[in-house]
């Protein structure tokens, strides 16, 4: 294993061969709905209610049976594990997703900047809680037991990403970045590369398609296929 601390950044791209929709693709979810109604504050203050229903289908569409980690969510839970197992190395998951299909595959050290799906927060104590539910405004918090304070524990667009201190930290660090199936609109994560770079770190990137980003190195293809490939070279 030529590299001692790895950072792996994934988007909506690794997730879609477990059948979850990417957001820029002509029947990407943006396109039902403008991203100002449906991922913005002011959004869920002018329509919570329309707010809550594309939270909640999404959530349904995530607890499906047929949902299922694929070869990619695998490969990095393999490739955590090994790297684990060499003393002073270190390895951090940082995903743009909102599912928990990197968590469903066996990955820890694993950093939900956008949020989670299956979380709900208290918008008075900012308490985080478990759902699988329909959540709505009558949906009472357990912490002030009052209708109406509930929000999807989600990042939405203007609001500060979870755990940028920790991110940073890492990207510090590492020696290795990868990013996984990412289309590198959305920032802070769209710089991500570039704050490795700047540490020394080599950068690669794993997507289906071209991004425009400047990598050492780009790979073309459907995650299930590259990433095993890839964590197959680290590990070797
Ligand atoms: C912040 C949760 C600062 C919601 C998400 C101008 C105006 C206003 C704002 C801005 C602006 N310029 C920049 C900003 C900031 C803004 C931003 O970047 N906007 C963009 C649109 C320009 N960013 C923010 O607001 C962020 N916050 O900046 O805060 C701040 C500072 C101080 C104090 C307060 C605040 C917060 C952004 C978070 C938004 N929330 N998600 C939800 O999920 O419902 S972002 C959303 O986009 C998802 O998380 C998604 O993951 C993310 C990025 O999209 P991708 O994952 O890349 O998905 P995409 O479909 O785009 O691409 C998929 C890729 O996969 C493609 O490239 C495709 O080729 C590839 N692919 C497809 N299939 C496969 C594949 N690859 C491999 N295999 C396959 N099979």
């Amino acid at each position: 294993m030529p590299y001692r601390s790895i950072v792996v950044l994934t988007g909506a791209g690794i997730s879609a061969e477990s059948g979850i929709q990417t957001f820029r693709t002509a029947d990407g979810l943006w396109e039902n709905h403008r991203i100002e109604e449906v991922a913005t504050p002011e959004g869920f203050a002018a329509n919570p209610v329309l707010v809550h229903q594309f939270y909640n289908q999404r959530r349904q569409q995530l607890l499906s049976p047929d949902i299922r980690p694929n070869a990619a969510h695998q490969a990095l839970a393999r490739l955590e594990h090994a790297l684990s197992l060499i003393e002073g190395s270190e390895f951090l998951l940082v995903t743009q997703n909102v599912d928990n299909l990197h968590e469903r595959s066996g990955s820890r050290q694993l950093v939900h900047m956008h949020g989670e799906l299956l979380k709900m927060r208290c918008m008075e104590t900012n308490l985080c809680f478990d759902i699988r539910h329909d959540l709505g405004l009558d949906d009472c918090c357990r912490c002030c037991r009052q209708p109406g304070n509930l929000r999807p524990h989600i990042v939405w667009f203007g609001e500060m990403p979870l755990d940028m201190f920790r991110i940073e930290k890492a990207l510090a660090r590492c020696d290795l970045f990868v990013s996984i199936g990412t289309s590198g609109n959305v920032y802070p994560a769209a710089g991500f590369y570039q704050l490795a770079s700047n540490a020394g770190a080599r950068t690669v990137e794993l997507n289906l398609d071209e991004t425009g980003s400047s990598f050492d190195e780009h790979r073309y293809g459907p995650a299930s296929q590259l990433v095993p490939a890839f964590v197959s070279e680290l590990l070797t």
